[in-house]
């Protein structure tokens, strides 16, 4: 990313630029899975003003998050949202208006990454600039009652390492997984012990890729493993500092850093995983990653506004 200083008494803007020089120089290009061609000016322009891209598993709890939002940032009645820009097509769906835009992902870092490449290539068609990836999610908990919420402040892959691993080329790719301990810090200072019926911790996150034997499930169609060595694997993850266990965070915090975007991930917990495989929580700690996120990102608008009012 290049950081552009446009004056001495300005702060510094961070505008997303990516890591693919051969961007600039395409005829046409357009993001298949969105359903946004870059060209529409139009289009692109809305993305102008995000600041805030929060991603997670499913359509539904993307249109739940960009609804509260709407709600809690602009006022605007949950009933009666309309986004500036939207889709919902068989693949993804995505809520854009004012600074936030909210997409789902699917499971699994192939289907995040497909979805994270064209989100950030708009944002620098958009020129957009001091943004925060969020990923809100749902995971099993090392050790932690259903419906705990854990900031990942590290992740894990097979193999015990913070790296993310794909392909290039038919080639094995390894990418660091960074994460910015600041982000973390802000995101799990928003919590209110007090007020908010969820509590919050922050641990690294062990990132699997398959969700029954990755994930050390008995209850696969396929199981190569017994009890005992299932708990020796819960036991080493929580001997690594491991507090829970998701698809997805290895992906979005290497890949993002790898394209100069700062990122968090925020899961709540579904099932006790040294207490049972099925996930067992009530439906509405799904909503508990929401509400810290909307409190994050309130907070930090308003900084932002207050800020630039000054
Ligand atoms: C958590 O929940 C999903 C699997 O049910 C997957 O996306 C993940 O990481």
């Amino acid at each position: 990313m290049r950081v552009r200083n446009n004056s001495e008494s300005q702060p510094h803007v961070t505008t997303v630029r990516l890591p693919n020089s051969r961007l600039d120089s395409i005829q046409h290009d357009a993001l298949f899975h969105l359903g946004i061609d870059l060209d529409d000016e139009e289009t692109v322009s809305k993305f102008t003003n995000v600041k805030f891209v929060c991603v997670g598993g499913t359509a539904s709890r993307m249109k739940s998050l960009a609804s509260t939002l709407a709600s809690s940032l602009y006022n605007i009645d949950v009933g009666t949202v309309g986004f500036e820009h939207s889709f919902e097509n068989c693949r993804y769906s995505g809520y854009k208006l004012g600074h936030f835009f909210c997409v789902n992902h699917g499971i699994g870092t192939p289907s995040l990454s497909v979805v994270l490449h064209e989100v950030v290539k708009l944002l620098q068609r958009a020129q957009c600039s001091d943004v925060t990836l969020v990923r809100l999610g749902t995971c099993g908990g090392i050790g932690l009652p259903s419906g705990t919420v854990v900031v990942s402040d590290g992740a894990l892959t097979p193999g015990f390492q913070p790296v993310f691993r794909t392909s290039i080329l038919g080639e094995p790719l390894h990418l660091p997984v960074v994460v910015d301990q600041s982000l973390v810090a802000d995101i799990c200072n928003c919590h209110q012990p007090e007020v908010d019926d969820f509590s919050v911790v922050r641990g690294k996150t062990y990132c699997a890729d398959d969700f029954y034997q990755g994930q050390g499930r008995l209850d696969g169609a396929i199981c190569g493993y017994d009890e005992v060595e299932q708990k020796a694997f819960f036991t080493k993850l929580r001997d690594l500092g491991v507090k829970n266990i998701e698809m997805e965070s290895a992906g979005l915090l290497a890949f993002s850093h790898k394209c100069g975007i700062k990122a968090a991930v925020v899961c709540v917990t579904l099932v006790d995983r040294l207490q049972a495989d099925l996930p067992d929580a009530k439906e509405e700690v799904q909503s508990y990653p929401i509400q810290l996120v909307t409190k994050f990102i309130k907070s930090k608008l308003n900084t932002k506004l207050n800020s630039s009012n000054s």
